[in-house]
């Protein structure tokens, strides 16, 4: 086990036994919702993958340390302390550990730190992606690298049209990552069931999502990228939610915000704009992946 890695006691037995885990990150704890609905959500996570017959093991870096599995406090510290914990990226890693600093995990960094310890999926609300004007600023989030290298199966509700998903598609082609529809054709867009891009591979089932990841392991490829549409009952008008999301864009580029406050600074402009609609469908959202990402975790372990 490596030594700056701390596997919470749940969690290792799981492991140790063979049974399903799902990894969860804490940015978006930290960074992606307000106190205290972020807590609130990050524990109903937890209770939804338990009751789905999986471990969930909450990932974030405290006093210098990578955890695999917090505890009830541990998530409400990092609730609470919000944007004051840094938001860490796959470069921030080795700094905060060296300073014994704490620090709130991308989708990249959970899945690093997943694979750490032979965690194999992963549940979040959105990924980053190559953001609308890339071809100027190159601001392309360490997650897809992540999902070329590091073999985490990750399940979300496709990306936020805040990046331009049509780039965020080639880029992924690319770097050889399978983007995968539950129960649709099309990429979801987060906030609604659609984007107009097609995904790679339509699948229906769990076991089916399940074995074509026992074949990417066997064959030594990286991530690969499950998309979950939202529900219906609680997505949002495209018209209003892609008003908010041209605004905030708008400003961001106004206000001249570039690096790592990018993806922040427009999630909280979203919500500002779309008032607490926006926040509602994301946690519901989440909790739609957790039982999805539960259920492939059930079939994984079964499988194998
Ligand atoms: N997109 C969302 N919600 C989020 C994030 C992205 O819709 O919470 C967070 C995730 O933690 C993701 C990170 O890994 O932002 C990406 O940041 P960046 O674009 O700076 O790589
Ligand atoms: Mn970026």
């Amino acid at each position: 086990m490596n030594r700056y890695l701390d596997v919470a006691p749940q969690v290792r037995q799981a492991l140790d036994a063979g049974q399903p885990v799902v990894a969860l990150e804490s940015t978006i704890i930290s960074h992606g919702m307000p106190y205290p609905q972020n807590v609130e959500t990050a524990l109903q996570v937890e209770r939804i993958v338990r009751d789905s017959g999986a471990v969930p093991a909450t990932v974030a870096i405290l006093g210098g340390r990578l955890k695999l599995g917090l505890t009830q406090q541990e998530i409400e510290h990092l609730g609470k302390k919000g944007q004051d914990v840094s938001k860490a990226s796959r470069r921030d890693l080795a700094v905060l550990a060296a300073r014994g600093a704490d620090g709130a995990t991308t989708v990249a960094t959970t899945m690093f730190i997943a694979a750490l310890a032979g965690v194999e999926v992963f549940a979040t609300g959105g990924i980053g992606g190559v953001h609308r004007g890339a071809e100027v600023t190159m601001d392309i989030s360490a997650d897809l690298e992540e999902l070329a290298r590091t073999p985490v199966l990750v399940v979300c509700a496709g990306a936020k049209s805040i990046l331009d998903l049509g780039l965020t598609l080639e880029y992924l082609e690319t770097k050889g990552v399978p983007v995968v529809g539950y129960g649709t054709d099309e990429l979801p867009a987060f906030y609604t069931s659609k984007s107009g891009y097609p995904v790679d591979y339509r699948m229906d089932t769990p076991e089916e999502i399940a074995a074509a990841f026992r074949a990417s392991r066997a064959l030594n490829l990286g991530g690969m990228l499950v998309t979950n549409p939202i529900p219906d009952q609680f997505a949002m008008d495209p018209q209003v939610i892609n008003r908010a999301i041209d605004e905030a864009v708008a400003q961001a580029t106004a206000q001249g915000i570039h690096g790592k406050q990018t993806t922040p600074f427009l999630l909280a402009k979203v919500k500002e704009l779309t008032g607490g609609d926006s926040l509602e469908s994301n946690i519901q959202l989440v909790y739609h992946n957790a039982r999805l990402a539960a259920r492939i975790a059930v079939c994984l372990a079964a499988q194998s």
